[in-house]
């Protein structure tokens, strides 16, 4: 990536004309658009460790090559996507996928490429190997004791292994739930799962964050243990201050309006984290921004809102591009996310929020929805692209990686039939 700043120099004529327009327009409107692009720069959205090799379906997968073999070049596929757009420095980690064998050695990977380590998520949707009891009928709900345990001590040991890399947060989901009508006593299962939370919750070091995510279904079809964020809600209360709610992009049944639940959430306080990714017809882990542009800037403008406004006491929020698929280039297919999603933040950041607020105040519907559609029909490309510059990164991330032909070298380095661990 060394060409990059060739690269830029052969664009950057084209972006000075498009930025110093914006910047003009905005200018008009009262809004410093370097402004804009500090905060811009400032977003950062964690990758996880099994975004980055192809991920198929139950009915096949179609490696592309050059998938990351191990932690150490999960670390390397990260760093290059920051250096393109400088909007990635952090990795989430999944016990025991990605265990590392040498703690010291990550830690010096992790400095060279300047990344830290976002949170470690724990895996009890599958059985390992070694493992003493079947996840069969779930985890931390299960009927037996012994299985309840194994799971619990599972989630100690992943924040063990995460202390040692100095992550801060500990993010929780379950595959567990129902298949069939009278399978499992919803509220004994419920309480199973809160005493287990519980334990797993008293082994967290204070100065770590436990999100906990909910979907509705899949892998289980009748019923899941924490289906929505009502649930996930009425266990973090249960648990302390500790836990946070984290809301999945995919994790809705459809045309939920999830920015209104962001809203709540961030009235209570309870917004803990954000796994983006973009979805048709459930957790479909497509592109961000691919499907419903205008509900990811709605989502945005929650987020802008809350963190503006002193009223609400919130804490930081932890973002992280939660997608993996079949068809695309996942290097490419993160760039685009990180693009949709920093296009959403930029819009958020234009609405004017004291005339919102006055328009709602009295009750004017056509003008207050003018205002949104306004600010998400502005074309914030150059505000976007400015920032990936500022930040040390490519104009267009996308054509500076294909151009460097990283895929190719990629290959070439570790094999055509590279398989990475995960889904
Ligand atoms: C599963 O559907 C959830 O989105 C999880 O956040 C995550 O994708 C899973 O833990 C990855 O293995
Ligand atoms: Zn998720
Ligand atoms: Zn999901």
């Amino acid at each position: 990536l060394q060409r990059l700043h060739d690269f830029n120099h052969a664009k950057q004529a084209e972006h000075d004309l498009r930025l110093s327009y914006l910047s003009d327009l905005l200018s008009r409107r009262g809004i410093d658009a370097q402004d804009v692009i500090r905060q811009l720069v400032q977003f950062q959205v964690a990758i996880p460790s099994w975004a980055l090799g192809t991920g198929g379906t139950r009915f096949g997968r179609f490696p592309l090559g050059g998938e990351p073999r191990n932690l150490e070049e999960k670390i390397q596929d990260i760093g290059l996507l920051n250096q393109l757009n400088g909007s990635s420095n952090s990795i989430s980690l999944h016990i025991p996928w990605d265990i590392p064998s040498d703690v010291a050695a990550i830690q010096q990977r992790l400095q060279e490429q300047q990344l830290v380590i976002d949170s470690v998520n724990s895996n009890t949707f599958q059985d390992q190997k070694e493992q003493a009891y079947s996840y069969k009928f779930g985890s931390l709900c299960h009927t037996e004791q012994g299985v309840r345990e194994q799971a619990i001590q599972h989630n100690i040991e992943c924040v063990r292994y995460g202390e040692q890399l100095g992550a801060k947060t500990h993010t929780v989901w379950l595959a567990d739930g129902s298949n069939f009508p009278g399978q499992q006593h919803f509220r004994r299962a419920y309480q199973r799962t809160q005493e287990s939370l519980a334990a797993i919750y008293e082994a967290l070091p204070s100065d770590w964050t436990m999100l906990i995510e909910y979907k509705p279904y899949e892998p289980n079809f009748y019923s899941m243990i924490i289906p929505d964020w009502g649930t996930s809600y009425s266990l973090c209360q249960q648990l302390g201050q500790q836990a946070q709610v984290l809301v999945d992009l995919g994790h809705h049944l459809p045309n939920t309006n999830i920015e209104q639940i962001v809203g709540r959430l961030l009235h209570f306080g309870r917004l803990g984290g954000f796994h983006f990714n973009g979805s048709m017809y459930g957790d479909d882990d497509l592109t961000t921004g691919s499907m419903k542009p205008f509900q990811l800037f709605l989502i945005f403008n929650e987020l802008v809102d809350g963190a503006q406004d002193l009223a609400v006491n919130n804490p930081a929020v932890a973002y992280m591009i939660d997608a993996s698929h079949n068809t695309k280039d996942p290097l490419e297919d993160l760039l685009q996310s990180v693009d949709n999603i920093l296009g959403a933040y930029a819009k958020a950041l234009l609405v004017d929020r004291p005339t919102l607020a006055e328009l709602q105040q009295n009750n004017d519907v056509v003008r207050a929805e003018e205002l949104l559609r306004d600010a998400f029909l502005t074309d914030v490309r150059p505000l976007v692209q400015e920032a990936y510059r500022q930040a040390g990164g490519a104009l267009d991330p996308i054509s500076a990686y294909r151009t460097a032909t990283v895929r190719e070298q990629l290959i070439q380095q570790r094999g055509k039939l590279s398989l990475s661990t995960g889904l």
